[in-house]
């Protein structure tokens, strides 16, 4: 095994000017063809515009050596540190969320004369969504004067592992360098300091994900070039699966399939490379202009969907609700598209379910929701903004309860090719970039992609989205021990047969059952069958005076009706629902609704 050479990819990410390409200038050995910023277009605006990648060696540590009982030390492994250099600038954020994808860890760069600045903020955030580890590198060191070097080092070194804090990378290594000692026009013999220390504390970081060379072969595309008299390259990251010469692949968004003709690694030819490795691929009859980053896979292994059922979590940084029918960014895995969401989360029982993020539950019945769930907006149990009466809309969480898992569907504005499972980040673009706040909005899996551009007819029936109705309506008196007459629930024409054995919540606690239309006028009767063990003295308390109107309309067709009746003293009603509060019940399953379209009724 002498010479195996082992590739991590760690990320350069950070605000403007932070000093990242310096940094991986000053750390790197060997640079691919588009690093350093050697485009003419980067050059000129100063600024990276497009992922660099560049690498450095070290020998393999002793700790990531596969070591089992009797073997041989191994001699000559190397650990090879692929660098992705990331652009700061906050119009690139999409290039920046590609970089974060590929990476196994990140290097936050922070101008330590300026601490924290928005992209930073952004780039930890991605960071905290996309990466395992990280390693906060302060620069430009030099800047400060030097009498106070050591203590405004010291200073921003707390401020960070403050900020650290509430994040996933707690007590993350925090380290000082100067890139790039004087800034531009410095001599080119200035060297770099702290460089020696850094890379020793990344040999110390890092670990080796699984790699794993099984499943389809796909690798994300960052630069595509011609070869004169060899054919087209296309450089990238192996995001999973393995690929050998002569393999076919194909380049999904353009439907072309090729031979791979050739394979170099940072200018060395391999015969074959896994998941995590830096590649070229060189292909023959394939124009470069066609593509410019992209992914390329084993033919046929990625699915292009028009429409996806995601799980979704808020980003706690995004200022604002996550409404339905909103339009976001959605980057989905190395791709970002315009998409309209529907936001909607578990029936109430099944709030602390526990998160599945490698499926989706067809077969459960879940609730539409106006906006994401999060503890601020979770009383909206009592919004009234439906029409009419006491009808309200329901089905958002109680008293700050919110479940452990919500979903979206997102429709997207043109369809978007990608792999099953993949990241799925929503974010608002067009946010004003100087506004100083995180256009980050949820991020989530992809779930579920709807491949058929007719999905809305052919797999949204499927997706049994319920938006909860509530509806009051009073006990009008007594039949018997075990039954009352009820009104004020339904319209005259309401075809009542349609509710029976749909339960219903008493406000005095007690439960019934719809059991019958009751006259011609609306009136229903309902039976409450635990009656009999009420405590003496108390089986009357609740007969009926009326206390108050209910508008009794039918329910809307796609709407899930929970509905109650109002009684007298003490201020019982009933709920029209599922048994115990929980909807997944009997009779009147409302209907499904228009998924992916504007619910009935709701506000927007
Ligand atoms: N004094 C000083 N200047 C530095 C240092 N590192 C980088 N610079 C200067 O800071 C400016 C920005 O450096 P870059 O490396 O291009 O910054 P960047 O973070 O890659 O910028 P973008 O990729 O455009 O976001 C350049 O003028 C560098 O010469 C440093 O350690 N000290
Ligand atoms: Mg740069």
């Amino acid at each position: 095994m002498a010479g195996r050479r082992v590739n991590v990819n760690v990320g350069v990410l950070g605000h403007i000017d932070s000093g990242k390409t310096a940094l991986a200038r000053a750390l790197s050995t060997t640079a691919s063809t588009a690093a350093f910023d050697k485009q003419p277009q980067s050059r000129e605006r100063g600024i990276t515009l497009d992922l660099g990648f560049s690498c450095f060696s070290v020998p393999l540590p002793e700790r990531l050596r596969p070591a089992p009982p009797g073997t041989e030390p191994e001699s000559g492994a190397e650990l090879q540190i692929t660098l992705v250099d990331c652009p700061g600038h906050a119009s690139l954020i999409r290039t920046i969320i590609g970089g974060a994808q590929i990476i196994d860890l990140m290097m936050l760069v922070i101008d330590v004369t300026k601490g924290m600045q928005t992209q930073s903020a952004e780039c930890l955030v991605i960071g905290q969504i996309a990466c395992q580890k990280l390693v906060v590198v302060l620069n430009k060191t030099d800047l400060l004067p030097e009498g106070k070097r050591q203590a405004a080092i010291e200073k921003m070194t707390r401020k960070m592992q403050k900020t650290l804090e509430n994040t996933k990378f707690r007590g993350a290594p925090i380290i000082p360098v100067a890139a790039r000692p004087g800034g531009p026009e410095a001599p080119e013999t200035e060297a770099p300091q702290g460089i020696p220390e850094l890379i020793e504390l990344l040999t110390s970081q890092i670990s080796i994900p699984a790699r794993d060379p099984s499943g389809p072969f796909l690798m994300s595309v960052d630069h595509c070039f011609s070869i004169k008299g060899q054919g087209t390259v296309m450089t990238g990251t192996v995001l999973s699966g393995s690929v050998s010469l002569g393999d076919s692949v194909e380049i999904p968004a353009l439907k072309v399939v090729r031979k791979v003709k050739s394979m170099q690694m940072f200018h060395t030819p391999v015969t074959s490379a896994v998941q995590g490795d830096r590649l070229g691929i060189c292909v023959t009859q394939f124009d470069p202009k066609l593509l410019e980053r992209g992914l390329v896979c084993a033919p046929e292994s990625l699915h292009t969907v028009h429409a996806a059922v995601i799980s979704v979590e808020k980003i706690p940084y995004f200022r604002g609700p996550l409404q339905t029918k909103a339009k976001f960014h959605i980057t989905v895995g190395h791709e970002t598209v315009m998409g309209r969401v529907m936001f909607f989360s578990p029936a109430p029982d099944s709030f602390d379910h526990k998160p599945v993020l490698d499926s989706f539950d067809f077969s459960q019945e879940y609730l539409f929701q106006e906006q994401y769930l999060c503890p601020s907006s979770a009383p909206a149990a009592t919004d009234t903004t439906d029409s009419g009466g006491d009808d309200k809309k329901a089905g958002q969480a109680s008293e700050g309860h919110c479940p452990r898992q919500q979903w979206a569907l997102v429709e997207f504005e043109k369809p978007v090719t990608c792999p099953r499972l993949c990241l799925v980040i929503g974010s608002r673009l067009d946010a004003d970039i100087h506004a100083n706040t995180c256009r980050l909005a949820f991020h989530g899996v992809l779930l579920h992609g709807l491949e058929d551009k007719n999905y809305a007819e052919s797999c949204l029936p499927k997706l049994r989205v319920y938006k909860l109705k509530h509806k009051h309506g009073v006990v009008e008196r007594v039949m018997d021990d075990y039954s009352v007459i009820g009104r004020s629930l339904f319209k005259k024409e309401t075809n009542i047969q349609l509710f029976v054995g749909l339960k219903v919540h008493l406000s005095t606690g007690e439960l019934g059952v719809i059991d019958s239309a009751f006259g011609q006028s609306g009136k229903f009767k309902v039976h409450i069958p635990g009656r009999t063990e009420d405590p003496p003295g108390q089986r009357y308390t609740w007969v009926p005076r009326l206390q108050h109107q209910a508008s009794g309309s039918h329910p809307g067709p796609q709407e899930h009706t929970q509905a109650s009746v109002q009684t007298s003293d003490p201020g019982p009603h009933l709920y029209l629902g599922g048994p115990s509060g929980h909807w997944g019940g009997v009779g009147v399953r409302a209907k499904l609704l228009g998924v992916g379209r504007p619910p009935p009724g709701s506000s927007h």
